[in-house]
């Protein structure tokens, strides 16, 4: 069954990967995207592409930072309707540094996306859904927000983040019929690891090598999946690893 027709949708992140795999299902679906992330030429071109096989979407498209406050304040002001699912997708990991090495912007910018980011969306959009007693709030976490590893002191820091902004958020909206939901997944191969080694493709390869990861689309099928329940059913969390993967940092690899 689909209940997420004529849905309005926020996705932020959405120029690539989960974010994107997600928007193109969510328009399969029949819902209006909100879509957000930092390259517009991005938006642009997702935006034409599911026009395209879905002529009849409504696709609104807003080129900002989420690390920028009053950027994420302007965004929220200028959609003129209720939101029904906000989707906290964008993140990122910089570097593999352990405590000793880490360099400073690489904390503040995954601090102010990670975790700023997703709590000022959530912040500003929560009230709307509190007040109409209707809603569903679904942030990306990671299992690096369940489980600390070696060398992701920050990034695991920012993803246990997430769970509790998750866990605290339900806990905030108790008594109310908005929904909060998070998945966790393990290692999906997106651009992710090409932001985290900084551009280097062979070191961002060699984290997919010799198993099949989990795609995108994975994630984003799971994603729909709980948007999807009926109204009652919350399902609070998702832990999504390839079947090669038992562990943050225990991967089955063949070579
Ligand atoms: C999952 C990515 O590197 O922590 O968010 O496995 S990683």
């Amino acid at each position: 069954m689909n209940r997420l027709s004529g849905k309005n949708i926020i996705i932020t992140g959405a120029t690539s990967g989960i974010g994107r795999a997600a928007a193109y299902q969510f328009c399969e679906l029949g819902a209006n995207l909100f879509l957000t992330g930092r390259r517009a030429e991005r938006l642009d071109e997702i935006k034409s592409d599911l026009l395209k096989t879905n002529p009849d979407s409504e696709i609104n498209t807003y080129t900002f930072d989420l690390a920028d406050r009053s950027a994420c304040n302007h965004f929220v002001e200028s959609i003129n309707c209720d939101i029904d699912i906000l989707i906290n997708n964008a993140g990122l990991a910089l570097g593999k540094d352990a405590v000793y090495e880490l360099d400073r912007s690489d904390i503040d910018q995954m601090f102010a996306v990670n975790v700023q980011g997703l709590l000022e969306l959530t912040r500003l959009i929560s009230p709307q859904m509190k007040a109409r007693n209707v809603g569903h709030i679904i942030n990306v976490g990671s299992t690096a927000g369940h489980e600390a590893y070696a060398g992701g002191v920050v990034y695991c820091a920012t993803k246990h983040a997430v769970k509790a902004i998750t866990e605290s958020t339900k806990k905030d909206l108790h008594g109310s019929e908005v929904r909060v939901s998070m998945v966790s997944p393990g290692m999906v191969e997106t651009e992710f690891s090409n932001v985290r080694f900084k551009g280097d493709n062979e070191k961002a390869e060699s984290v997919y090598k010799g198993f099949k990861p989990l795609t995108a689309d994975d994630i984003a099928e799971i994603i729909v999946f709980i948007a999807n329940r009926p109204e009652h059913v919350n399902i609070m969390d998702t832990i999504i690893y390839p079947v090669s993967q038992s562990s943050p940092t225990m991967v089955y690899r063949d070579e």
